[in-house]
């Protein structure tokens, strides 16, 4: 056989994904939309079983989604031995902050592992999960490597980062411009072909670590921006200032100013964990970043103001968060959504407990919580058991909230999120 026919034989999939969650799954699902023959790959095996079995474990993917993927020629498997056949592998895994909020790279080193154990002469690789710069070539390029094939001449290595926003219905992966930077640039060019059949638009970096960084300070951003109103809420409520109708007010400038909000602290895989990627680069000079600890010093210590704010208000109905019968509504990182890592509600859960509240979740996404193993009593209907408790604490406003109904029959409402009118129960951050 000729090379060009070895190729094409040795190549069933144009895609490969290893790492079957939030990113990975939307990548698949827009790939097979543009005609390209994929695969993914996930170590969990009942992953694996439901996603086969047509089921969908992803908030963004829905059960017919995975009928047309596989209708298409999706399968899942656990076997890696198919990377070997594929033209192009992404790995879409998570990256973490272990115990000591350092970065974790245990799931992109074990991937790149699998991948570099039946990597091909001519293969591209993509890097998609969030990570500090230079990880794609200091950390994932030696691993690889250790095929015996050298990156940028026997594979192209690039890193595009993801950008999907879970519950997000305006954007998704394919309007998303998708930022790719490789590690010479015909990998990078590779893989803008590639991305170019995905997405509307491949926005090209002159390297690896300007894409890395792009992500990263596109979610410090963020962060630094919550933990702005947020210290501002702890000040504006011992000035007498209403907050939430100034921002609303400084949002009517058309330019140079973006709405962020007040919250109970800030959630999800993203926000929280993303800038401590890049705090913990920059420490390797020697120095802090101080913006980004800050930041998270300050998010991270909404919970316990929302608790002493909890305190003021029961106080004022001559009442002890001790023996309180208090109702969160909203356990998970964001309303609409039923992921609920890195939830403010579990610290603030936390801390109630600790001053002896006696706790009740209500959440439509959440059929069961436990705080610390300790499970927290689910309210199904909570508009009729509001009136029960002594004081209603809103984290989450899910759309399935009738909030109006709820201020109306509570007792005493705590607002983390300003969508109640204030009134002599209601109590806004
Ligand atoms: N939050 C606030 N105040 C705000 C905005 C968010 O307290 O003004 C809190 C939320 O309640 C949540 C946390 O911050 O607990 C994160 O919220 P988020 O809206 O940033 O949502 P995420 O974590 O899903 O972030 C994702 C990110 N997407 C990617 O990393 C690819 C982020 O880059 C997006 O900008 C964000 O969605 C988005 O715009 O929704």
């Amino acid at each position: 056989m000729t090379e060009s026919t070895e190729e094409s034989f040795r190549v069933a999939y144009d895609l490969a994904v290893v790492g079957l969650g939030y990113v990975g799954m939307p990548l698949l699902r827009e790939a097979v939309g543009a005609g390209l023959r994929i695969v993914g790959i996930d170590t969990d095996a009942a992953r694996v079983e439901m996603l086969n079995s047509g089921r969908s474990y992803i908030d963004d993917i829905s059960a017919d989604d995975i009928g047309e993927m596989l209708a298409a020629g999706f399968t899942a498997t656990t076997d890696p031995s198919l990377l070997a056949r594929s033209a192009a592998i992404v790995i879409c895994v998570p990256t973490p902050l272990n115990d000591d909020h350092a970065p974790d790279l245990s799931a992109v080193r074990s991937a790149a592992r699998m991948v570099a154990s039946y990597l091909m002469p001519g293969t591209l690789v993509a890097l998609e999960s969030t990570t500090y710069p230079g990880t794609t070539e200091e950390v994932v390029r030696p691993i690889l490597e250790e095929s015996g094939l050298v990156a940028g001449r026997d594979f192209s290595l690039v890193y595009s980062p993801e950008r999907i926003d879970p519950g997000n219905d305006e954007y998704g992966l394919r309007n998303t411009p998708k930022i790719v930077g490789g590690l010479t640039e015909s990998c990078r060019d590779r893989a803008a072909a590639l991305y170019g059949k995905i997405v509307s638009k491949v926005v090209l970096t002159s390297g690896l670590r300007e894409a890395e960084m792009a992500k990263l300070l596109e979610n410090t951003y963020r962060n630094v921006n919550i933990a702005l109103v947020n210290e501002m809420a702890i000040f504006c409520d011992e000035l007498g200032i209403d907050l939430w109708e100034t921002i609303e007010a400084a949002a009517t400038k058309p330019f140079g100013f973006h709405k962020f909000l007040p919250g109970p602290g800030v959630g999800g895989h993203c926000i929280p964990v993303d800038p401590s990627y890049l705090s913990h680069t920059v420490r390797k000079l020697g120095y802090a970043f101080r913006l980004a600890e800050t930041a998270q010093e300050i998010n991270g210590r909404m919970p316990k103001y929302v608790v002493s704010r909890l305190q003021r208000a029961l106080n004022r109905e001559r009442k002890s968060v001790n023996g309180a019968r208090v109702m969160l509504l909203g356990v998970t990182y964001k309303s609409d959504i039923a992921d609920d890592r890195e939830t403010p509600a579990l610290p603030l859960a936390r801390e109630l407990r600790k001053l002896g509240a006696e706790l009740c979740f209500a959440d439509p996404y959440v059929r069961s919580w436990a705080v610390d193993g300790v499970p927290v009593p689910a309210v199904e209907a909570p508009l009729q058991a509001v009136g029960d408790c002594d004081a209603v604490v809103l984290l989450q406003a899910h759309s399935a909230f009738d909030l109006k109904a709820i201020a109306q029959r509570a007792r005493l409402v705590l607002d983390t999120r300003g969508l109640m009118a204030r009134h002599q129960n209601v109590e806004r951050l």
